[in-house]
């Protein structure tokens, strides 16, 4: 379990004196850790802080600096230490920082690499959203940084150790893709606890994948972030997936263009022929028809939809489109049904 954060940044040269220190959720004391924090300065890449703390970095730096001002901030790789009996891991960021994590002996650092490079990156680079300029931002980004890689090993690293401890071990993988707020976490709520709510908080940058154990096998069911820097490395998800769930809000014909573009690019860019493919027209409560036919009129909605999202030309062999309310349970059973019939057919 991630322990702790801290951030060493220096104002000068490597002067302990000179260096800003900054951690959460405990101080480091500055006099009583001196000798660790030199350690540390002088471990993360066999170089110092001061000098040859990745070299290439300040290069990249430079070269970033004049040709592409679009992100200020060049982080390196991840560097993994054992100081004392601190299991630690450190970034180095423009060559004038280091962040650091603390984890507990027991963890391998190496499972939290991509999270933490994604991370300080989206927090960085794409959020802009410190610029290391006062006290009261870096501790904000300090604390947003510790809560989400905390959030992703509580969550998806200790539910992978559960899962490969479940006797069958064969569990059905389902992944759900889509654009933000069509109810993709809403789902998965759903049928992990029978519950909804229209104000359910669900974060963005959430990693959320949910075990739930049915009668015709566990299914693991990913539910993909909505920030679009998180969602590239996700997806290498897709690949190995038993079955993948597009949903879409069929409510808000705002955003079809945009939901239709997204599903043709990631479907084109990943081979997902041979995946069965179920699509899912959401938040069917929020269109209102006429009672009298509404069979019919809901045919000609499906028609519809599946004419503007061109899903007719898909080279797939197996896909299905259903309407659902994840609301009002609306086909939810049966999209469980056709989830492991689709899977074993
Ligand atoms: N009316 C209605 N609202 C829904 C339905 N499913 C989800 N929502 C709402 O749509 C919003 C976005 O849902 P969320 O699950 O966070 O979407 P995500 O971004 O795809 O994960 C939330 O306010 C949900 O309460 C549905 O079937 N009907
Ligand atoms: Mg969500």
């Amino acid at each position: 379990m991630l322990s702790k954060i801290f951030l060493l940044k220096r104002k000068n040269h490597l002067d302990l004196d000179s260096l800003d220190i900054y951690s959460y959720p405990e101080d480091i004391h500055k006099k009583d850790n001196k000798e660790i924090l030199l350690q540390i300065i002088q471990g993360h890449d066999q170089g110092s802080l001061e000098d040859n703390c990745c070299e290439i970095l300040k290069s990249e730096s430079k070269a970033n600096s004049t040709q592409d001002s679009s992100n200020p901030f060049v982080i390196g790789n991840p560097v993994s230490q054992l100081i004392g009996n601190q299991n630690l891991y450190t970034i180095c960021i423009n060559a004038e920082m280091l962040i650091g994590l603390v984890f507990e002996k027991e963890d391998n650092p190496y499972d939290y690499r991509e999270i933490f490079v994604d991370m300080s990156n989206e927090l960085l680079n794409t959020e802009r959203s410190c610029s290391f300029k006062d006290d009261i931002e870096i501790e904000n980004f300090l604390i947003t940084l510790f809560i989400d890689i905390k959030r992703y090993g509580d969550e998806t690293l200790e539910k992978a150790h559960e899962v490969s401890f479940h006797p069958s071990g064969l569990f059905t993988k389902v992944f759900l893709f889509g654009i933000d707020e069509v109810g993709k976490s809403s789902f998965t709520r759903r049928i992990k606890t029978g519950k909804f709510n229209d104000n359910f908080f669900t974060p963005s940058r959430r990693f959320n994948i949910e075990y739930i154990q049915r009668q015709d096998g566990l299914l693991s069911i990913w539910d993909s972030p909505g920030q679009s820097t998180f969602r590239e490395k996700w997806l290498l998800g897709l690949q190995d997936s038993n079955i993948i769930i597009y949903i879409i809000d069929v409510a808000n014909q705002l955003r079809f263009d945009e939901s239709k573009t997204e599903f043709w690019k990631i479907y084109n860019e990943n081979d997902l022929k041979d995946t069965p493919l179920l699509i899912l027209g959401n938040k069917i409560d929020l269109i209102n028809h006429n009672d009298n036919n509404n069979d019919d009129q809901l045919k000609r909605t499906e028609k519809e939809i599946i004419d503007f999202f061109e899903f007719d030309s898909l080279q797939h062999n197996n896909w299905k489109f259903v309407f659902t309310s994840v609301k009002t349970s609306h086909n939810i059973e049966k999209v469980l049904n056709t989830i492991f019939t689709m899977v074993s057919a």
